[in-house]
Parts: structure tokens; sequence; C-alpha cells
């Protein structure tokens, strides 16, 4: 068959949380064709260069096609399925009934296209008893939920279609993304004359040379730059009085604070004219809608859990909340935090135990279910007697991803026990003691639960595109033998549902919430058990899907009335049951919510859903900054941020740098001025230290950079074993630089965007 009749199969892209709706033709095992799906309810037909990697993903040379298990000498060798389920349930039993199920700790549990993996791991993690978690959500995003949480209650998501002002604080959507068709909404919004974009960024970034107003701070400053503008709205009352007393409390407890904010020295701290600071704030507070975005810039930084803080203090100050333009509360399909803490079944009216609220050895703060990244080498190289004795790792790559890269390998060879399940031989499966080979995310069915939007949100079931690749099995597949050979599971749990979902799901339904009543483990085991009993009756290749019924009818049973709207209405439970139908039968996603302005309010869950300004422990925080600068390390006096995203970063899922043909890659950017001074040219090799490291970089001389400031990609440095056996590394691992002791004093998220470096020519 020619290309051109050959049919265009349904799919999504794994690169990024957009998951944009895709097209492609296959031949073989290959993806040879890619395009954007047009049906596609969020992305619509939209689609961004790095769209056309999937094959070096699907088809990379280093993908497992067998359990590994780790020889004495470092070596491995492959074992037979049956011999690596056997053995690693014995060991992680032994592990329990020695130490506890406390003793191990789950790390991962989705990338940015899998998210249907973790939640069958949910079910091998309480059969063993575990109750500490992390994945990467827990060195960025775990500040801004805390803030979040003591505010709102409620996730939101910025409107930039509709804005008349766009806030960016450490985010570069042109190239990292984050909200659906970014590249379009940027440059409607940069074309548009009534429209205004304001971008913090210490480094003229893509989308900062789009902006209105780009607030060139110094890297590491956010805190004092968006102080600075909440104290200008306050000092020069440009708030939205009547706002505030409709909808808020703890304006007077906050007011005081910020009134006595020393803008003049803040702007000189953060490096933005004073001028520049009051017009961006005047912008702000005159414009009809503001939506933010703050990220990793910001988050990986300094005083990033204040930044948080400070940032939602700017839009709701003036009043940017529930409305069309500003920043709603979206309804998840499942909770990102839900779904971090493993809450995953038919658990509305029986929450699953409480986790711990501190880690055991680090007495970290744990929020949303997670330990900060950070602290995980801490508390595995200590004789504490409460330390992680074994690792169970999925679908993450943390030896390559986590601050300290030398830490957690030696954290990881210190454990008695690490389990490591990924589709290829990672740097993190060199290290573990099992590897277990999962099936790619174009070999099972697979979804993530990254949907922000609104007030249409949206959810794509993705059926496979390829048989699994011989030796792999899908993660549910996975899961559902552990908990087998732990003695959890057998044929006597699982027969009475199969023979009701013979007959139909209604059947099903009834049986499955009748076993709920009378054995709790049906609860417990709820996604392994659905998928050996309703799995088998889903059309071929979506067995790993039958977890989603159950997440249906949590969805339904807490969101009845936005389900209602996207057309789920009548009975709970048959509406869940239909939303699951549809799941099926529409390869491109369904619209799952239609949320209103009000229910965007609803969501706000305090008392009288009234927001609250007033987060007594960040205060302190904000007071201090008046008597603090960014620490300066006379050693190592550059500042530099590891882990830019660009063209040519997809975190770690694209392992085979094929696809990169021209120009140079991972390289170290600064600028014109600090190359003129080290003496170097474009190109140039440049060693790069700093207190945890030294690498040997190409140098691309930028004029995005400030003095002072450089930069590396993130997800680079990777070591893929190509198809001659050979190793290659491209670029540098940002990790092997970054210290994890550098972390925020309350959520412990990493400073990535702040490791003081220094920069010679490599003579
Ligand atoms: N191409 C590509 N896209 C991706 C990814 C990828 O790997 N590649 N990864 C995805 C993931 S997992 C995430 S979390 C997002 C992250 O998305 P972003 O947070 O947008 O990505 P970064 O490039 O890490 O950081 C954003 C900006 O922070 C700036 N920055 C550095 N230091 C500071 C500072 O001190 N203050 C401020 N305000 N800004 C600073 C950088 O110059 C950069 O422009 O991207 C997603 N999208
Ligand atoms: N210095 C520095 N470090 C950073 C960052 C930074 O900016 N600077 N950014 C951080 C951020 S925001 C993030 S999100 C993390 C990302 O880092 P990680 O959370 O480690 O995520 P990935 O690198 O995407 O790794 C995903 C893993 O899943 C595997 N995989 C792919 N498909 C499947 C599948 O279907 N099943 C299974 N079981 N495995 C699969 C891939 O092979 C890969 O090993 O990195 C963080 N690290
Ligand atoms: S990388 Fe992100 S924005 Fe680009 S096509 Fe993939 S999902 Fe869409
Ligand atoms: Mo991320």
């Amino acid at each position: 068959m020619s290309s051109v009749d050959q049919p265009w199969k349904k799919t999504a892209c794994i690169l990024c949380s957009l998951n944009c709706g895709l097209e492609v033709q296959t031949d073989g095992r290959r993806i040879t064709k890619i395009r954007g799906d047009d049906d596609h309810p969020t992305s619509h037909g939209y689609v961004c260069e790095k769209s056309q990697r999937m094959d070096y993903y699907q088809n990379g040379a280093d993908r497992l096609t067998s359990p590994m298990r780790r020889r004495p000498d470092g070596s491995y060798e492959a074992i037979s399925w049956d011999t690596a389920i056997r053995e690693v349930a014995q060991k992680f039993k032994a592990i329990k009934s020695k130490y506890g199920g406390e003793s191990i700790l789950y790390y991962g549990g989705g990338g940015q296209g899998n998210h249907l993996g973790g939640a069958y791991g949910d079910a091998t993690l309480k059969a063993l008893g575990v109750k500490y978690r992390s994945n990467a959500l827990a060195q960025e995003k775990t500040g801004e939920f805390w803030v979040q949480g003591k505010m709102l209650g409620t996730g939101v998501h910025g409107d930039f279609e509709h804005c008349e002002v766009a806030l960016f604080i450490g985010k570069n959507p042109w190239q990292s993304h984050g909200f659906a068709r970014s590249r379009v909404l940027l440059n409607a919004i940069a074309k548009d004359p009534t429209r205004s974009m304001i971008v913090i960024d210490p480094r003229r970034s893509e989308t900062a040379a789009l902006a209105d107003f780009h607030l060139q701070i110094k890297p590491g400053t956010d805190a004092w730059c968006l102080g600075a503008l909440a104290g200008i709205l306050v000092q020069e009352n440009l708030i939205a009085q009547q706002w505030l007393a409709a909808h808020t409390t703890g304006y007077e407890q906050i007011a005081a604070e910020l009134k006595k904010i020393p803008v003049a020295q803040f702007a000189d701290i953060c490096g933005v004219p004073e001028e520049k600071l009051r017009a961006a704030a005047h912008r702000i507070a005159s414009a009809k809608s503001v939506a933010a975005f703050e990220d990793l810039g910001m988050q990986m930084n300094l005083h990033s859990t204040l930044g948080s803080y400070l940032n939602r203090l700017i839009w709701l100050l003036t009043g940017n909340f529930g409305r069309i333009g500003t920043n709603n509360a979206f309804v998840p399909f499942l909770s990102l935090s839900k779904a971090s803490k493993g809450e995953t079944s038919v658990s509305k009216q029986k929450p699953s135990p409480r986790v711990e609220k501190r880690s055991p050895v680090v007495n970290a703060k744990i929020i949303i279910g997670l330990i900060p990244c950070n602290v995980i080498p801490e508390e595995i190289l200590t004789d504490h007697p409460k330390r992680y004795r074994a690792m169970l790792i999925e679908s993450g790559n943390p030896l390559h991803s986590l601050a300290d890269s030398q830490r957690m390998r030696e954290a990881l060879r210190a454990l008695e026990l690490s389990v490591v399940i990924d589709v290829a031989m990672t740097e993190t499966a060199r290290h573990a003691d099992y590897v277990l080979p999962a099936s790619s995310q174009f070999e099972k069915a697979e979804a993530t639960f990254f949907n922000l939007e609104f007030p249409r949100n949206a959810f794509h079931l993705r059926a496979p595109l390829f048989e699994p690749l011989p030796g792999t099995l899908p993660e549910a597949e996975i899961h559902a033998r552990l908990l087998e050979a732990l003695g959890e599971l057998s044929e006597f749990d699982y027969l009475p549902l199969r023979l009701a979902a013979k007959l139909g799901r209604k059947a099903f339904a009834a049986a499955f919430f009748a076993a709920v009543a009378v054995r709790p483990k049906t609860m417990k085991y709820a996604p392994v058990i659905l998928y050996r009993t309703l799995g088998p009756t889903l059309p071929k290749g979506m067995e790993s899907a039958a977890a989603l019924w159950a997440i249906c009818q949590l969805h339904v049973l807490g969101n009845r009335k936005t389900a209602a709207q996207a057309g789920f209405t009548g009975l709970a439970p048959l509406a869940a049951d239909r939303m699951f139908q549809q799941l099926l039968d529409n390869p491109s996603g369904v619209v799952f919510a239609e949320s209103t302005y009000e229910d965007s309010w609803n969501a706000v869950s305090m008392p009288d859903h009234r927001i609250n300004l007033h987060i007594p422990e960040l205060l302190p925080e904000l007071a201090k900054l008046s008597h603090e600068r960014p620490p300066v390390d006379a050693a190592f006096p550059f500042i530099l941020a590891a882990g830019e995203r660009r063209s040519d970063t997809s975190n770690t899922a694209v392992r085979d740098t094929g696809w990169h043909k021209r120009g140079q890659y991972g390289t170290l950017r600064i600028s014109p001025q600090d190359a003129e001074k080290i003496g170097c040219t474009d190109g140039d090799l440049v060693r790069l230290s700093t207190r945890r490291g030294s690498v040997d970089v190409p140098a691309e001389i930028s004029a995005m950079m400030q003095p002072g400031n450089i930069s590396l990609p993130n997800g680079q440095g990777l070591d893929y074993r190509n198809a001659q056996g050979e190793t290659v590394r491209k670029g540098v691992a940002p990790n092997e630089l970054t210290d994890n002791t550098q972390r925020d004093f309350l959520a412990g998220t990493p400073w990535h965007k702040y490791v003081p470096a220094r920069v010679e020519r490599v003579v």
C-alpha cells in the first residue's frame, strides 16, 4: 500500500502535558507519518515540531524486551517473566515483613503521556503497605499546590485565549507549552494592540521577545519583583476593592505587610527599573481580565512557595478570578493530587487512609501525598532506623531527573532492593536490581490526567497503534501478576465479577458495587480487579482502560453538575458508564465537563466560597525580603539555569537523538559580554563547574542571556545504547551539577534555576 492509501490512526503526542491529538500512519512497527488531529477537542489539529519524534520513542534501540536482573558485578542478565515476578514479589514481601511497608518508597507513576500505569501501581502499593511516594511534581508543583490549597482549595488554569493581559512568570510557553495551542495564542496576543503580555524572565526567551513588558529580572529575584508589583497595587490603591470585599477574606491581615514593601529597593534588587514595574502593575490593574501562568523559572528557584503566593495575590488583588479571560477552576477528570495519593478508586465515601504528613528521616513536609524529590538521598543515605530500604520506580528516570545524580546513584545502590518498570534501559534502570519492561504508550491503552481546560474539559483515551513489543507487558498486567504472586488476589476474587461482566456492564456494575460492600479487598485492589474482570470484555488492546470505569464513577459522583452539562445526565452510575463508553468510542477524546463561571466559584472550597488571601506561614518570608539578597558564591560567580526547555528537549522520553540532524545540541547559552570576558567564541568547548561537578560543553553565544546568567537544556546527556550496541552520549546531564540540599524551606522544591557556577575556556 502506498502511504496515500494507508489509514490514519488516532493517538496523541506524549512529549508534553498537552498531549496534542495526532493522526499517524504506520508501517509494520514503525510510525511513518504524523499530523495533528483536527477532531481533538482541545488541540484542534495543533502540533509543534516535537510531535514528529514519536517513532524515535517507539523504536528506540535501548527498548527492553526481557526482564533483567542485576548480577553482583553490575552487569545484567535476561530472566523470564515468571522468575522476575516471583523474585520481585518475594523480595518486596521480605522487606515488608522485616521493616514494614513504610520502608518502601514508590517513585514515578507516569510521565507526560502515560498515567494509567500508575493507577494499577496503586494496587501493588496497597498490597505492600507503601506509605511514601514521590514523583516529578514534588520538584516543581508542590509549593504551588500547597498555596492553592490555602487560598482556593482548587486548581486553576489561565484563560489565555480571552485574556486582555497574559502574565508569564518563569514560563516560556513558546517552547514548553502548558496550555492548548500555545504558539497560536501567544501570536494572537502579541499582534493585538488592545492586549498585552507581561513576561518575568531573566532571559529574553522566545516568549519574552513577544512581550509588551519583559521584566528582565536578575536570576532568582522573582519574589522581589512580584513583591514590588503587589506592593504597588496596594500602595497606589490599584486594587479591586469591592470585588475583594465580596469574594475574599484576609485582606486586612495582609494589607499592612504589602503597604510596607519598599518598592524602590525591591526594584533595585530584581534589576528592573521601578517605572517599568509601576507601568506593568498599572497595566494589570486596568485590564478587564488577566490570566497568569507560573512555572519552573520561579518554581525551581529561591522563594518558590512565596512566589506562588505573590503571583496569586497579584491577580486576586485585581479581581481576576471566575470570569472570562481570567483564571478559573477547571474540573479535573481525576485530580493530580488524588492520583498522587493513589485515590483512584470509587472512594468518595471512604477516603483511603491518610498518608503520613512528614517524611520519616528528614521530617520534610508531604504535599499532595508526595515527599520532596530533593530529600530522597538523605532519606536513604543514613543509618536512621526509618530509612527507606527499597524503591519501586515506575515511568520515571530519577537518576537523571532528580537533583544531584551522584548522590541519587549512591542512594539507589545503598538500597536492599530496587525495581524499575520502564520501556528502556535508562540511567536509573542501569542501577536497579530488577528491570521490568513495559509496553510502550503506543502498545496499550493510555491516557493522562493532565486535563486542565476550562470551561470545556476533555479526556483522551488512546487506543494502541501496535501489539506489545514481544517480551514486554502493559503495567496493568505487571501489577496484576505481582498481586497474584503476593497471594493477594486469585481466580476466587475475579470469578463472580467475570461472570457478571459477561452479562453486560449493568450487571457488572451491580456485582461490583455489591462486592465493594462485602469485600474491602475489592476497593483496595479495584484497578487490578477491573483489569482482570472487565478488561477482557473491552475491545482488543484496550484491557488497560478498565480502571477508567471506576474513575468515571468517581468523577461523576463528585461532579454531577458539570458532567450533566456535558451531556452525562441521569443516575450517576449510568451516566458514568456512558462516559466510559464514550471514551472507548471516541478515539479523538471526549468533553467530560462543561463548566460555568458559577461552577468556578463553587469549586473554591473555602467557607462561603470566599478566596483566602492570608497565609500566615508566608508573611514572615515576605518580611525577610527587605533585608535579604539572593546568595552570592564568590568562587562560582555565574548563575546557571540547569534545565531550560528547548525545541530539542523532551524530558527523557525520547532517548534516541537520531532525529537531530543539524546544528548544535546541548549547548550552554551565555551572553556575548560574558563570552568576550572568558575569551570564547560560538561553539568553543568551555568547562562548566559547580560545587557538585564539572563538565565540558560547547558554548552558544546568545543575546537571550543577560550577563552573569547561563543556561543548559533539560533532559539531555542520556547514555543511549544505539543499534550497534555502543553507548553514545549527546549533551550534558544537568543534574550532575545540581545539589539536592539547595531547596525551598517549605515545599523542598529544588533551586535548579539558581545554581552558582563557574565557566572557563578549555585550553
Ligand atoms: N520542549 C519541551 N517542552 C516541555 C518539556 C521539555 O522537556 N521540552 N517539559 C515539560 C515539563 S515536564 C514542564 S514542567 C514544562 C516546564 O516549562 P517551563 O517552566 O516554561 O520551562 P523552563 O525552560 O524550564 O523554564 C522557563 C523559563 O524560566 C526562565 N528562568 C530561569 N531562571 C529564572 C528566574 O530566576 N526567574 C524567572 N522568572 N525565570 C527564570 C528560563 O529562562 C526559561 O525561559 O515544560 C514542559 N514542556
Ligand atoms: N536540573 C533539572 N532537573 C529537572 C528539571 C529541570 O528543569 N532541571 N525538570 C524536572 C521536571 S519539571 C520533570 S517533569 C522531570 C522529568 O523527569 P522524569 O519524571 O524522570 O520523567 P521522564 O524523563 O519523562 O522519564 C519518564 C520515564 O518513563 C519512561 N517511559 C516512557 N513511556 C513509558 C511507559 O509507557 N511505561 C513505563 N513504565 N515507562 C515509560 C521513559 O523511558 C523514561 O525513563 O525532570 C525534572 N528534572
Ligand atoms: S510536544 Fe506538546 S505541544 Fe508539541 S505536539 Fe507534543 S503535546 Fe503538542
Ligand atoms: Mo515537569
